[in-house]
């Protein structure tokens, strides 16, 4: 089945009693059971629901991976993979990763004891060299957020495999439409439903995708037993969401090129961070790793204040001034004051997340409408 078809059909089956065509909202806790124990397969919805059911299956089918978990947000998917581990294990990150990712590593289960070093990933070696006898995962973001740096998957993840460690793979900028980490040789693929997969702002979400039997039966415990599920109703909003992945990324991408073409040669931006520019310094791996390049793209004023970079946001009329990404509206955003305020300025800085960064989701609306829009603000600023 290819891409196309399979967001609609994959792993999805008419529901049996009544050939209902989408999957119904099983909006229900617990399930009759005819003597303790006798049941039809579903006891409590915390374990099993057939609607997240029907959702987990449709999110295996699109990263080609045997299994998909749904949880109830992508950081309770990416909290679910770090209860793997125990006080003293080592994980190995990218130094550019979503805020609220470092702060869960940082403030949260460095406080039980697990240790992680930030590398910068353009150069695999640098993961090689930080790899210690404590060392269990090496965590990828590509692109990164927000300064959307490649990492390339098939190296680091060949890394990963002959130290024996598990390679995770956060695939929320690109999506199974661009790159299948899974097939590139990464064990866990996550992303935050949130965004693309659920594609229409109504909704936080997070899902696992991954092959391999033991690691799921371990996962699938700590989301029954530590709890952090998606309900049915949002399970049904993703699965409706997932439906229309292809033909939306399709359009992202084409906009998000054209957004990146506009801003690089404009007289007023300094740098543009978008996979799909020649510029761009990752561009041969992107090219060959990433099918198309996706709406995500940041860039930064050759005024680099705080105040042009508010003036700019301030004064958007089709964009929305907003945290999030990947719906079907164009959202823009200032990471140092909001999505990557929870990293200290002086680490802020050092990775490149300066005053002027503004970080763009480009929606699909029609691009002559974002086009102006920018063009409008850069005349302020
Ligand atoms: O927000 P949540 O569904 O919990 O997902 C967390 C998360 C994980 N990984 C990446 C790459 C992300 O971008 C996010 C969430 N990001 C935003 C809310 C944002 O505006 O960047």
């Amino acid at each position: 089945m290819k891409f196309n078809t399979k967001v609609i059909h994959g792993k999805q089956k008419h529901e049996p009693a009544t050939g209902a065509v989408m999957v119904p909202i099983y909006q229900t806790s617990t399930y009759a059971q005819a003597s303790p124990g006798k049941h039809k397969g579903y006891e409590y919805s915390r374990g099993e629901n057939p609607t997240r059911e029907a959702l987990e299956n449709a999110f295996a089918a699109i990263e080609n991976a045997k299994y998909g978990l749904a949880f109830g947000s992508g950081l309770a998917a990416i909290d679910c993979v770090i209860r793997l581990f125990k006080p003293n294990d080592h994980i190995i990150a990218g130094d550019d990763l979503y805020g609220g990712t470092y702060r869960m590593f940082t403030k949260i289960f460095s406080k039980y004891g697990l240790t992680f070093t930030f590398v910068d990933m353009n150069n695999p070696e640098n993961v090689s060299k930080a790899i210690t006898k404590n060392t269990k995962m090496i965590w990828l973001e590509t692109p990164t957020n927000p300064l959307l740096k490649v990492a390339d998957i098939v190296a680091i993840t060949k890394i990963s495999k002959e130290n024996k460690l598990i390679s995770a793979v956060d695939n929320t900028f690109a999506t199974p439409y661009i790159q299948n980490p899974l097939d590139l040789g990464a064990d866990i693929v996550m992303h935050s439903a949130t965004k693309y997969l659920g594609g229409h702002s109504d909704l936080v979400m997070g899902a696992l995708m991954l092959n391999d039997d033991k690691l799921y039966e371990q996962l699938k415990f700590t989301q029954f037993a530590a709890g952090a599920i998606t309900g049915p109703m949002d399970s049904f909003l993703a699965i409706r969401g997932v439906k229309t992945l292809a033909i939306r990324m399709e359009r992202h991408s084409s906009n998000g090129m054209a957004v990146a073409q506009f801003l690089e040669s404009h007289a007023k931006v300094s740098e543009v961070f978008y996979p799909g520019l020649q510029s761009h310094p990752n561009y041969e791996v992107a090219k060959k790793q990433m099918r198309s390049f996706g709406g995500m793209l940041s860039f930064k004023l050759k005024d680099n204040s705080q105040a042009a970079a508010f003036k700019l946001l301030e004064n958007l009329k089709v964009f929305t001034l907003a945290e999030s990404l990947g719906g079907v509206e164009s959202l823009a955003n200032h990471p140092s004051t909001m999505t990557h305020a929870s990293i200290p300025e002086p680490e802020r800085l050092k990775i490149g997340i300066t005053e002027s960064l503004i970080r763009l989701s480009v929606g699909i609306e029609d691009v002559e409408d974002l086009l102006a829009d920018l063009e409008n603000v850069l005349k302020m600023v």
